[in-house]
């Protein structure tokens, strides 16, 4: 089965967005909305393992703070706060703070070349990623960007890989995937899906077992990448030639 598609999944993927981004910018939020909550470096890590920023700030005031009581509805107050932080995340993207990882727009722009198509499966709102995609690569290079709410149920569900494949019209044979985590890596799984995953500060322990190739990073051509588990043919950084010795 050829190579017909790379799907990107964005945060810890296509740049370390967590620690100096989304991570600061919940603090900014909590700050403005006179909240004493502060998400430290190492607590964030814990925190991570609840994907998407809604359902992280629900999780953190019951199991850290539940003596606090939210404005009713609840719901509302954590979506506004979470506005907020969303406000305060993309402002830092624009300033230039949230550098893409290694490889990753060479590995698009060949992949481009090509004649590969290209889709975005991401847990966070899609300001969040368009913000990311606008300054540092461009919309239109992705044929669907699936992101945040559009899909009833997060990662580690597989349904936001589903939704990438049936708009698309692709099977997921075709498809080559790019994630950072354990979440990540379990919705793609389930999805049907070979996946390389880039690791970071925050996921390296992590269970990877399912995933074709697991790498320090994509590489280029003067930052060699590391391989951490798996095989692909040697080369010192990823290319097309490097996804296509995953589908031998
Ligand atoms: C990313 C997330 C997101 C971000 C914050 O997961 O879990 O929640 O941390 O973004 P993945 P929002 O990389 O697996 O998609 O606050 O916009 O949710
Ligand atoms: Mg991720």
């Amino acid at each position: 089965m050829p190579l017909n598609a790379l799907i990107f999944d964005v945060d810890g993927t296509i740049a370390e967005t967590e620690r100096d981004g989304h991570r600061v910018a919940f603090n900014q939020a909590f700050a403005e909305a006179g909240l004493d909550w502060q998400w430290s470096v190492a607590l964030y890590g814990k925190l991570l393992l609840v994907p998407g920023g809604k359902e992280r700030i629900e999780h953190y005031w019951q199991q850290y703070q539940p003596q606090f009581k939210p404005p009713a509805p609840a719901a509302a107050w954590i979506a506004h706060l979470h506005q907020r932080k969303t406000l305060y995340y993309r402002d830092r993207v624009t300033q230039g703070l949230i550098p893409l990882r290694p490889g990753i727009k060479r590995l698009i722009t060949e992949a481009r070349a090509a004649g590969l198509r290209l889709a975005i499966a991401t847990t966070s709102a899609l300001p969040n990623a368009m913000a990311l995609i606008e300054r540092s690569l461009e919309p239109d290079w992705f044929e669907v960007i699936a992101a945040g709410d559009i899909v009833p149920q997060k990662k580690p569900a597989p349904d936001i890989y589903t939704y990438v494949l049936q708009q698309m019209q692709l099977a997921p044979e075709d498809c080559l995937v790019f994630e950072d985590s354990e979440p990540g890596l379990i919705a793609a799984h389930q999805a049907g899906l070979r996946t390389v995953v880039t690791v970071h500060n925050y996921t390296q322990t992590q269970d990877f077992s399912t995933a074709q190739l697991v790498l320090d990073h994509l590489g280029e051509p003067e930052q060699p990448m590391q391989v951490l588990q798996g095989q692909a043919v040697d080369t010192p950084y990823f290319t097309l030639e490097t996804a296509r010795s995953l589908f031998a």
